[in-house]
Parts: structure tokens; sequence; C-alpha cells
């Protein structure tokens, strides 16, 4: 884990380098993934340096995103070689480690997956999912007051609720649904069910 000036580093790059308005979305991300992170017993420096970084590649041409996953030798959807939206967070979680020396795989993978979750997805990576719709600059999403404090209530809640939203989101756009974030939240609304029955 870094250093105290490692960390100060940290941050000094990500503002210098992320436009003002992703900086602040940033900002936001960081700050409620270390709230969350202290209320559920996570790492909140390691919540806090995924959060800095997890938006790192999201203005990157989207050619440029698919050499940065190439070099890594990460296999991409035909859905993800074509969305910028989607492959950032791939993109992110590559570029977090040879560029700004991450290379813990908990950090990682919550950047990689921040944008479609997964089934079975870690701590950290459900507290970057859920910080990412709720950090405060957020206005678009329905009933944030409400989802703001289900988030610190009960974690899978909340990431059942954004997903479901998402998908609605998604629907009404007639946007493209990713076969991870079908699978994520197919998943997470099994696992309440089967929660439910107990
Ligand atoms: O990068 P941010 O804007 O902070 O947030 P994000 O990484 O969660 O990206 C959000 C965008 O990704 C949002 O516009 C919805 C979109 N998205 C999430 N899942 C899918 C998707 N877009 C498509 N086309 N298909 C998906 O399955
Ligand atoms: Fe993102
Ligand atoms: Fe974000």
């Amino acid at each position: 884990m870094a250093k105290d000036n490692d960390r100060l580093d940290l941050f000094r790059k990500v503002e210098k380098e992320l436009k003002y308005t992703r900086f602040i979305h940033t900002m936001g991300v960081t700050f409620t993934a270390t709230s969350l992170a202290a209320c559920y017993g996570g790492d909140v420096r390691k919540a806090e340096m995924a959060g800095l970084l997890h938006d790192c590649a999201k203005y990157l041409p989207l050619p440029e995103m698919r050499k940065i996953c190439a070099g890594a030798g990460l296999a991409l959807t035909p859905m993800e070689e074509e969305s910028a939206a989607l492959l950032h967070s791939k993109a992110g979680s590559v570029l977090a480690s040879t560029r700004y020396g991450v290379d813990d795989p908990e950090i990682t993978d919550a950047i990689r997956y921040h944008t479609t979750g997964r089934p079975g997805m870690t701590l950290l990576e459900k507290i970057i999912f859920v910080a990412d719709y709720i950090e405060p600059g957020r206005s678009q999403a329905p009933d944030l007051p409400r989802l703001r404090k289900l988030a610190f209530e009960d974690l899978d809640g909340a990431l059942l609720l954004i997903l479901k939203d998402t998908l609605a989101y998604l629907h009404s756009t007639d946007k493209e649904i990713d076969s991870m974030t079908q699978k994520t939240y197919n998943y997470y609304i099994n696992k309440d069910e089967e929660d439910g029955d107990v």
C-alpha cells in the first residue's frame, strides 16, 4: 500500500490529468467510497485509491483503450470493442497499474468492474460501483435520496436497485445491454430471492 507521499502524489496526478468536471466527480466517488468502506469494515485506503482511479481512462480515444487492453492480453467482447462507455473501466484497470503503479488486484478489479458489475462482487467492487452512482454530484437517477440512505444500511440492496435502474435506463434509450450487466443483475436478483427464503 502506498506511503503518505505516494498517496499525495496520486491525488496530485489525478487532479492534473483529469478534466475539471471528471475530477470533481472522482472526488465525490472517492469520498463516498471511503465512507462506505468505513461503514462496512472495508479498507478505506484501498477504497480511496480505487475511487481516485476508477475513471482514469474515461476520455481516451476508443482505439487507445483497445490498444491498452490488447497490450495487457485482455479479450474484448464485440460490444466492448465499440463502446467507450463500457471499455473505459477495463482500460482503466490496466492504466491504474501501468501508469499509476497500482498493482493490487483488489483495486484494479474494482476499477475493471465499476460499470457493469459482475456476479459475486467483492466488498470493494460493490463499494466503488455504488459510490459511482450515488456520489454527491449525481442528480439524474431516480430516488437518489432513498438510495443514498440505503447504501449505508444495506449495500446489496442498493447494488440491486442500481442494477435495476441501470437496466431500465438502458432499455428506455434502446442502448445495447452488455452481457455482464445482465449477468450481474440476474445473479443479485436471484441471490435476493434466495436470501428472502431463509
Ligand atoms: O463513467 P461514469 O459516467 O462515472 O459511470 P459508469 O462507468 O458507471 O458508466 C456509466 C455509463 O455506462 C452509463 O451511461 C450506462 C453505461 N452502461 C452500463 N452498463 C451498460 C452501459 N451501456 C451499455 N450500452 N450497455 C451496458 O450494459
Ligand atoms: Fe466510469
Ligand atoms: Fe465514474
